[in-house]
């Protein structure tokens, strides 16, 4: 075969089938298509020829410049399309893939039970006071009626940063903050997280949270105390719940008492959780002894109060069948996630 034009396209057609990346396209696309390849060789030739051969030739020549440009295109998008899956497929990533769920935050299951306290104090009439979780000896312990060697002091192992700095043991200081800067009648609830130096097991941990209330004014007494008891309680976990009033004994308080409200879980018949009892310890309240009325700048002469503290983690248990306290300071999402919010 002497025609010079289809002796060209099959060189192109062989060399092109050899050709397997990008690198080696663009040498090829040059050598047939550039301005000394042989395609423009042809080109050129046209003027050497006659009239009548021209228009044939130079439509031919223009053809197998055209297939050749457009063989070079579709293979040098082919490659393109290839080298990049090769790439990403070595890079690791696979983009069709459905993404990770992200996990949603949601509130604590104390922050509720917290709110849900508030919630009913508030309605009572109280206002919510905040404090620093680091405090002094004075507001935690000397302002309270314990003294330097006092042996309840004992009880509440606590965490010292300095021989007077403190993590707070319970929220009364805050209490004591308030007497010092408002003048009765006073309602104020005091939320927070407390501290205690002790052993952390499934029923005791370092960190826990109490709310404690108090009410001061002109004529306050015992019975306005058990009744507020009385109603909180019956809000919180039902008209139906009964209830059992102990004496008991704090520094900050005169007369002092412990609550207790008949068994959640076997409604007073006798269960583990209520150690065969029938009943379960809440709270802890008294009329406010007046010498910690005096350190609060109050006159007892004038002025008497009431005051109750409890923990918030003992009534989250035994809502929802916790065994385990620090199960709330895991920061486990299997934990968490099963607490609907209010
Ligand atoms: C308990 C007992 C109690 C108080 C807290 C209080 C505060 C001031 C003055 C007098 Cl400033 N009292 N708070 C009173 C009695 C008991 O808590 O077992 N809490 C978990």
């Amino acid at each position: 075969m002497n025609d010079p034009i289809e002796t060209l396209r099959l060189e192109f057609n062989e060399e092109l089938k050899r050709l397997s990346t990008l690198k080696e396209l663009e040498p090829h696309r040059q050598r047939f298509l550039g301005r000394k390849g042989p395609i423009q060789h042809l080109l050129s030739s046209l003027r050497d020829l006659s009239a009548e051969e021209r228009p044939l030739f130079g439509k031919r020549v223009n053809d197998l410049k055209e297939f050749a440009e457009s063989a070079c295109d579709e293979l040098h998008a082919r490659f393109l399309l290839g080298e990049e899956a090769a790439r990403l497929k070595e890079e690791g990533i696979d983009v069709t893939l459905p993404g990770r769920p992200r996990l949603f935050g949601r509130k604590h299951p104390v922050s509720c039970m917290m709110e849900e306290l508030l919630d009913i104090f508030m309605e009572m009439g109280f206002s919510v006071q905040y404090g620093s979780e680091i405090e002094t000896d004075y507001y935690n312990f000397e302002a309270l009626n314990f003294g330097p060697d006092h042996p309840a002091r004992d009880m509440h192992d606590t965490f010292y940063l300095r021989p007077d700095i403190l993590l707070r043991t319970h929220t009364s200081p805050t209490q004591v903050r308030v007497m010092e800067h408002q003048r009765p009648p006073i309602r104020v609830v005091a939320p927070g997280r407390c501290f205690r130096n002790e052993d952390v097991t499934a029923r005791s941990h370092v960190q826990f949270h109490q709310i404690e209330g108090f009410y001061i004014d002109r004529g306050v007494s015992f019975a306005d105390l058990l009744q507020t008891i009385q109603d909180f309680l019956e809000k919180l976990f039902g008209a139906e719940i009964k209830l059992r009033f102990r004496p008991s004994y704090f520094p900050f308080v005169e007369p002092g008492l412990e609550v207790d409200v008949s068994c959640l879980i076997c409604h007073g018949v006798g269960c583990a959780v209520c150690k065969h009892s029938g009943w379960l310890e809440v709270l802890g309240a008294g009329m406010i002894h007046p010498e910690v009325l005096r350190n609060g700048g109050i006159d007892p002469e004038v002025y008497s109060g009431y005051a109750w503290g409890m923990g918030v983690e003992r009534p989250v248990m035994l809502r929802h069948g916790i065994q385990d306290i620090r199960l709330f300071t895991d920061n486990d999402p299997r934990f968490l996630e099963q607490f609907l919010e209010l």
